[in-house]
């Protein structure tokens, strides 16, 4: 093998960090309300961000507690879809629950 085929140090170690590099990460974040039923929530948590009852009872409760709560972490395409389904059902249901995403 010539000299000019083989890559320099440099350019291996480039090339191996573009390859390991993971995509961004979204956290979806639900906001509590004043009028968004519980079981609403719940049902949410457990149909779009696929959490147990349990799990989803958690996270209901410290978002109404604490005003902001983590559904979830995803790549930025499944995050922005899944608000999206939120807003949509929520919409449909009457219900003025919101949430958003924010770069992990
Ligand atoms: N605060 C609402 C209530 O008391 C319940 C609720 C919890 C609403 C979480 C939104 O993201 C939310 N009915």
């Amino acid at each position: 093998m010539s000299m000019n085929e083989l890559e320099t140090e440099e350019e291996i170690e480039t090339t191996t960090e573009e390859e390991i590099k993971e995509p961004p990460r979204y956290k979806v974040l639900l906001l509590n309300d004043d009028y968004t039923t519980m079981d609403f929530v719940i049902e949410i948590l457990i149909t779009v961000f696929r959490k147990s009852f349990a799990e989803a009872t958690k996270i209901m409760l410290n978002v109404h507690k604490n005003g902001v709560g983590i559904c979830g972490v995803y790549p930025y395409e499944v995050a922005e879809t899944k608000v999206a389904i939120v807003h949509a059902t929520a919409q449909d249901r009457g219900f003025p629950l919101r949430c958003t995403i924010e770069k992990e």
